[in-house]
């Protein structure tokens, strides 16, 4: 029995024995990614400077861990061009000191952008992409182990030429942003990973496979422009009531390797919201659905990085997104339940899709 079976077997004894809130964790999913060839992590924001078992949480099981918010552009730059880097630099510190490795998400996103940043000229907007990606990627030289530099190029509902996401980085420079984006983090850190992070690819719906082949294209044509990508992240927020293939996905996955990059799993958890109110029944779906993605998914040996978006409902971003609650209600649940949407529940105890991640984790072949 190797130590991830005996870590397992103790960790499914402990499941039905807790009772009370639990700081320490029951298993090392870090450890267990690890030994199987895979960076085990999580999101994490300013909220583990506060909530001391949960920072306890984070650091006994990530060994990768992402910031979740607080290196985004309108997180640094909300009123204006200049940034302000104090709580950023606690949570590289804090990561740095935890032995976490540490990723930044979001550098540049059409998504979110402040109204400041609209109101500029194309010439200014291309300029404020350079001054960002080179003031934040070298202030942080050296300590990240990947940022995801682009974030979600592609949203084929907004009709644009070949599907991309508008805002003022494509309005400006058209694609051009997400080369320019990447060759100016390279210079800025020559020894951090560089990521292409996409949304909706692993759904077998029309928006997921309407993205696939343009994420492909654009790797591709990325890669023979001599640009340094060294991953593509797929966010991976399960949506189980939606169409699936995993296994078409995983096959898909396979392709966007074979042109020279690392796969990473980016932003892995479940949104519950058209599950049964009932607890124990929304955790086995839940679970269910980790474990058959996560099966298909991890078989894929360029697969490198498995990174929940926050390891408990506590701190679950369904919470607070706007569609959440309307959602939960348009499919027959009481808006008021809580979520179960990630690994732990609110008192940070694990669940059943925290074992399926285990076992997933640990049917890989050894590193
Ligand atoms: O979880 C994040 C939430 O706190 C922020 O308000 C939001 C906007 O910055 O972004 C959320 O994270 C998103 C991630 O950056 C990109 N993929 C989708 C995530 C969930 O919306």
């Amino acid at each position: 029995m190797n130590l991830s079976r005996r870590t397992l077997l103790s960790a499914l004894a402990a499941v039905s024995a807790v009772r009370s809130v639990q700081a320490k964790p029951i298993v090392d999913l870090g450890a267990i990614g690890h030994e199987h060839g895979l960076m085990f992590g999580s999101a994490f924001d300013r909220e583990i400077f506060r909530d001391d078992a949960y920072r306890a949480l984070i650091s006994a099981n990530c060994r990768i861990g992402s910031i979740e918010n607080s290196l985004k552009f309108d997180w640094l730059r909300a009123k204006g061009p200049v940034a302000d880097f104090a709580m950023a630099d606690r949570l590289v510190t804090f990561a740095t000191d935890t032995k976490i490795q540490v990723r930044g998400t979001g550098l540049i996103w059409n998504d979110w952008a402040p109204d400041w940043l609209k109101s500029l000229s194309a010439s200014e907007i291309a300029a404020t992409l350079d001054r960002h990606v080179d003031e934040t990627v070298s202030r942080y030289a050296g300590r990240m182990q990947s940022w995801d530099v682009v974030n979600e190029p592609f949203y084929p509902p907004h009709h644009t030429q070949d599907g991309y996401r508008k805002g003022p980085w494509l309005d400006s420079m058209g694609k051009n942003y997400i080369a320019r984006a990447f060759r100016g983090a390279a210079a800025a850190d020559p020894n951090a990973r560089l990521v292409l992070n996409e949304a909706f690819c692993e759904q077998d719906d029309e928006l997921g496979r309407s993205i696939r082949p343009s994420l492909l294209s654009l790797v591709t044509e990325l890669k023979h422009a001599g640009v340094k990508l060294d991953a593509v992240g797929f966010q991976a927020h399960l949506k189980p009531h939606l169409p699936f293939d995993d296994q078409a996905f995983a096959a898909y996955l396979d392709r966007i390797a074979a042109t020279g990059v690392d796969i990473y799993i980016t932003e892995f958890d479940v949104d519950d919201s058209s599950l049964p109110d009932d607890l124990a029944v929304r955790d086995r779906m839940v679970a269910e659905r980790c474990t058959k993605f996560l099966s298909a998914v991890l078989a894929v040996p360029h697969v490198k990085a498995l990174i929940c978006w926050h390891l408990s409902d506590r701190y679950s971003w369904y919470k607070s997104a706007d569609w959440y609650a309307r959602a939960v209600r348009s499919f027959g649940g009481d808006p008021t339940r809580p979520v179960r949407t990630h690994l732990a529940d609110s008192a940070l105890r694990p669940k059943s899709d925290w074992l399926s991640v285990a076992r997933a984790m640990d049917a890989r072949p050894r590193a």
